[in-house]
């Protein structure tokens, strides 16, 4: 496999949407576009919420994806525009740019990819850039809009400064520099978008990162249908309170083992240390944590620390006013979860005759785990996901960060055309929101390739 992004000869006379931004790029610099790059979506077939725990997940790239027009200039500066004028253009002297965390625009996801090349190139200064963005992924809806924006930027960055980057270190350097926006994701969106092949899912591996193919079984269709409900991640301060119980869940649990807890932050980490089997982990939880949430005084008391290390060691900017923490709970979700991916993997490499059944059956449990014990979905989503169950999926799950956005399902080939339908009649068309995105939201997707780059011939 080619380690680094692909560049790609097109003619974006035979492309409708690569020739649009080409005259969008115009209209707005007054010259034409020196090269395109994009960076795909992905949906996330099972291992939801563990991947900032160090563990397993399984991907695959979407169709939908950010696509860039770029020219490089000499005005030192990074100019930004969008096609969608919900976005507001941009610009910036390539020495002064700083990434607002408060305030999480459009723009500073594109820095982030920029200043995560250069620093990871310790380039001293930058080339100037224009650019016009095009996007086609429906935004804070698990469906990772906005680290895709960020690798198209990062691998903008790398173009224009003419370097060159293996695929596994722009994802990495991607998957850091996201962070850059106030959000401690794991790494799994910025790898699949890098390292995604057309035709197969992966099973993305952390540490070091690695990605192998999944081969879905034949005989069922995956299905992204959007429950329509916006979660914007870097807004709330929802993913970051998740990943902030499994960091102090690890050190407790850590403690009650009489490990060093103090660099361990990990789940993942901590099952290394003690060298135990999931199920192994899961008695653990079962031993040590309480399903009654743990107060800061208890969590301080049982690690004889301070309010104020709490606070400036282990928590997140925007989980400081946070009181309360479910450890037992996360980190049952996340055990448990680790688990399925792995049995989600050797399903589909030994085919039973019954694969499309345990599959479905893996997916539900997830979701269930999502729902009950990471609490990560929302009323809109179970909604959608009955009904998918109702109507013909053999199983059914929110996909992605959740709290809103989308659900996969994995549906029997025959019972496609019946399912679209119902599904549609059922969520969709009672709703006049919901029925002006139907379009967008409810769609087949099978797995798509990676980031690349294009040039004219
Ligand atoms: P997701 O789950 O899709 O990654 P987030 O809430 O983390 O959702 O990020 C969504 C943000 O990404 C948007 O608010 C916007 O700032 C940015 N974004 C997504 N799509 C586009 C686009 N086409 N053009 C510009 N910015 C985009
Ligand atoms: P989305 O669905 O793109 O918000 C987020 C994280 C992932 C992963 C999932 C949950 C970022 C950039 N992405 O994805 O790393 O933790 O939630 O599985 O933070």
């Amino acid at each position: 496999m080619p380690t680094n992004p692909p560049k790609i000869k097109v003619l974006s006379c035979g492309n409708e949407r690569l020739q649009k931004l080409k005259e969008a790029f115009h209209g707005k610099y007054g010259q034409m576009p020196l090269f395109y790059a994009c960076a795909p979506g992905r949906v996330n077939l099972i291992g939801e919420h563990i991947d900032y725990c160090g563990y397993a997940v399984l991907p695959m790239a979407i169709e939908q994806n950010i696509l860039a027009a770029v020219s490089v200039n000499d005005s030192q500066s990074i100019q930004l525009a969008n096609t969608d004028p919900k976005y507001k253009d941009f610009s910036v002297s390539v020495d002064r740019i700083s990434i607002d965390k408060d305030n999480p625009q459009w723009y500073f996801y594109f820095l982030c990819g920029v200043k995560g090349i250069q620093e990871h190139l310790s380039l001293s200064s930058l080339s100037g850039m224009s650019c016009v963005v095009d996007g086609t992924i429906p935004a804070s809806s698990g469906l990772s809009s906005s680290s895709a924006l960020v690798c198209c930027a990062g691998l903008v960055t790398m173009e224009a400064n003419q370097k060159s980057l293996s695929k596994v270190t722009l994802a990495e350097t991607c998957a850091k520099c996201e962070r850059f926006i106030g959000t401690e994701g794991g790494g799994m969106d910025q790898s699949i978008s890098f390292l995604a092949e057309k035709g197969t899912a992966k099973l993305i591996e952390f540490n070091p990162l690695r990605a192998t193919d999944v081969r879905l079984p034949d005989g069922a269709v995956f299905v992204i249908a959007n429950c329509c409900v916006e979660m914007n991640k870097a807004a709330t301060s929802h993913f970051n309170m998740r990943v902030v119980e499994c960091r102090i869940a690890t050190k407790m649990l850590a403690k009650a083992r009489g490990l060093q807890w103090s660099q361990l932050q990990k789940l993942g980490e901590l099952q290394m240390e003690l060298q135990a089997s999931l199920d192994e982990m899961l008695e653990l939880v079962e031993e040590v944590l309480h399903p009654e949430p743990y107060s800061t005084e208890e969590i301080c008391k049982t690690l004889s620390i301070s309010t104020e290390h709490l606070r400036e060691n282990i928590l997140s900017t925007n989980t400081q006013h946070a009181t309360h923490f479910k450890l037992y709970q996360r980190a049952r979700h996340v055990y448990g979860e680790a688990a399925r991916v792995l049995q989600f993997k050797a399903v589909c490499d030994s085919v039973p005759v019954n694969a499309v059944a345990q599959l479905g059956d893996l997916m539900n449990q997830s979701h269930v785990s999502c729902r009950d014990l990471y609490e990560c979905s929302c009323p809109e989503l179970d909604q959608l996901v009955d009904i998918c169950l109702q109507v013909g999926a053999v199983g059914s799950r929110l996909t992605g960060a959740g709290w809103g956005g989308c659900t996969v399902s994995m549906v029997p080939s025959e019972k496609i055309d019946y399912f679209l339908q119902t599904v549609r009649e059922r969520y969709y068309t009672p709703d006049a929101r919901r029925s002006a995105l139907e379009k967008q939201s409810l769609f087949v997707t099978r797995p798509g390739g990676g980031a690349a780059i294009f040039t004219e011939e």
